[in-house]
This record gives C-alpha cells, structure tokens and sequence, in this order.
C-alpha cells in the first residue's frame, strides 16, 4: 500500500456534485496541506507523493473511469479565499471548469465561504492561476456560476498529423487550462449519436497520441504544461450558428459529460482566431450528454507571444450527498482500479 494511504492517516470527507452531469467529488477534510509554494507546485508534489491519494479516491470501486474531483486546501496567495487541486481518473489537471463550478457551489452551499446575495465572489488558488467565481445565490442556494478562466489563447490553426487508422487529420489547438485539440466531426467520418460513443474514443486516443508524438504543444510561459490530452469532436447545433455540441475526448478513454469549462474556453479562443467570435456574443456549448455551459469574452490580454482572451464560462452544478471515506487495511484495493 501507498504510504500516503496508510490507513491511520486517511478518513477523508467529501461532498459529491455533478456540474451539468459530470461529478465533482470535493475533498472538504482529511488530506494534509501538500507541499508546495504555489498551487502549481503542490500539484507536482502531490503527484509525485500522494498520488495514491487521487487513485483511492477517483478509481474503482470508489469511483469510475470518468471520475472527478477536487482536494480543497488552504491558498498559496493572499488573494485567493482557497486553493484547489483538480484530480480525476488521468491525473491531475492545471485547471478544470466543471470542476471549479462543483468547487464554487459546495463552497457556498456548505458556507465555506462568506455567502452574499445575489452574488457570491470567490477567488480560487488553482494550479493554472487565480480564478474568481461568481455564484449566483438565491435562498441560500448556488443557482449557477460564472467563472472566469485562465487567458485563453490559439496555439495553432490547421495543424496536420499523421493518425494511424485515420490517415492525415488537420486539427486547430488551442489552451484554456489545459490544451484541446479541436476537429470537425467530419474529418473523422463519425456520426455524432450515442452508440458512436466508443468510435469518437477510439479517435480521440488516437489524435491525441498521434499529436504528442508528433507536434507536442508547449505553454509558452510555463514548458511544463506540454500534453494534449483533450480531443474536442466537434457539430454545429440547432440553435442558430453560436450553438455548437461536442464530444469531449479525454485521454486515458473517457468523455466529458459536461460541456467542459476549460475545452469551452479553449473552443471561444481557437473561434476569436477563426474571425467567428467576439465581444458580445454568447457561445451556447453542449456535451455528448446535452448539457450546456455559455461560454463570453470579458477582456484580451496576451500570453507569450500568443493573443489571448479572458472567457467567462457559466453553468450550474447540484450536491448530490456526503460522504466519509475510510480504507480497511484488509481491502485488497486501496488504489482502486480500472477495467
Ligand atoms: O470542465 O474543464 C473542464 C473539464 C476538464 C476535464 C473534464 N472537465
């Protein structure tokens, strides 16, 4: 067994939230303050020490292979109310949209933070930089949130690679948290329905790879974001030419269910570049579940050499329950699994 799993040092609390169907399970108590001069730092201390903390909690048969969830600590800056720390079943991400809007409403339901109506401000330390939230409150209750994100900015337009099985596929990069590769449904040849599901992973494995094989993006002001692990397919909706559904890939094989916070950011950025966004316009983005986040422009900043936007992106997100997480020392699997 892990030593960060020692039984004797692990009872953990958590609330359970889904934000638009995707889960949050938000650690509340019982992980020690990692390590670390900033959330960034914390991030790679934990995964190089604790990380069996992340697969006890997100694997089976705790969790899923589309598990997610956030470890609450105390912030690294004096403007930040918290520190988070995204976890889920691939790793640890810099930043996680669902995650912030499950983070925000726990935060306000369970009065972990100073509630104002008709809106709550929170400033979250994350991996990726400071997030400020805005909760919409209503009788005490988060009714949706709007956090405003990382810059965002286009890494590259018409990228190619060669994908085994596929052939050439062109592709636009773009980062808002973390990097999503973005294609048009078309270029994949698959039709956007629910028994595709494991078509579009099989595809979104294989760009993803073939990418950081071949063209591994690298942020410009922080080389150790240098992975693509997002492949977001994308189709145009129903609802007028700002309406757009997406199957949100992931590496190691799963999808969002959600419309993704930082892919919907990502998305607004790679559409500025394309002349087919801009201030005033509302992104109506939707997951492989029907769910929908908005997605706007509130400012234009530059990262590196890269212009870039600060996007809002607002959704809601609902507690399910709470729950005490202790470890048997005789449980055969105290890191869980996936099969
Ligand atoms: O909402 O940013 C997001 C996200 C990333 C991975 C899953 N959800």
């Amino acid at each position: 067994m892990k030593p960060s799993l020692r039984p004797s040092l692990r009872t953990v609390t958590t609330v359970e939230s889904h934000t638009e169907g995707m889960p949050t399970r938000v650690v509340t108590s019982g992980v020690e303050v990692i390590p670390g001069a900033t959330m960034f730092e914390r991030r790679q201390y934990f995964l190089e020490h604790m990380d069996g903390i992340r697969e006890w909690l997100m694997y089976e048969p705790r969790g899923h292979g589309a598990m997610s969830g956030a470890i609450l600590q105390p912030p690294t800056r004096p403007d930040a109310d918290w520190g988070v720390l995204f976890i889920e079943v691939s790793g640890c991400l810099p930043m996680c949209g669902h995650g912030t809007i499950g983070v925000a409403t726990v935060l306000v339901e369970k009065g972990l933070v100073k509630v104002t109506e008709p809106i709550t401000t929170i400033k979250l330390d994350t991996p990726a930089g400071l997030v400020s939230v805005d909760v919409s409150v209503k009788d005490g209750k988060a009714v949706n949130v709007t956090l405003t994100n990382v810059p965002s900015f286009s890494y590259a337009l018409d990228e190619t690679v060669d994908v085994p099985g596929f052939g050439k596929i062109t592709y636009d990069i773009a980062f808002g948290g973390n990097f999503y590769a973005i294609v048009p449904i078309e270029r994949v040849g698959i039709e956007f329905v629910r028994e595709n599901g494991q078509r579009f992973l099989n595809a979104g494995l294989a760009i993803s790879d073939a990418i950081n094989a071949q063209k591994r993006p690298v942020h410009p002001e922080n080389p150790e974001i240098a992975i693509c692990h997002h492949v977001d397919f994308i189709t145009p909706g129903d609802q007028g030419p700002m309406h757009w559904k997406n199957a949100m890939a992931i590496h190691p094989g799963w999808f969002d269910r959600s419309p993704c916070g930082t892919g919907t950011s990502a998305r607004l950025a790679q559409m500025v570049a394309r002349n087919q966004f801009t201030e005033g316009d509302v992104l109506v983005n939707e997951s492989w579940i029907g769910s929908q986040f908005e997605g706007r422009i509130a400012g234009r900043t530059t990262v590196g050499n890269f212009s870039a936007i600060i996007p809002t992106i607002t959704g809601r997100a609902w507690i399910m329950g709470e729950a005490t997480w202790t470890l048997d020392p005789t449980d055969p699997f105290p890191e869980g699994f996936l099969v």
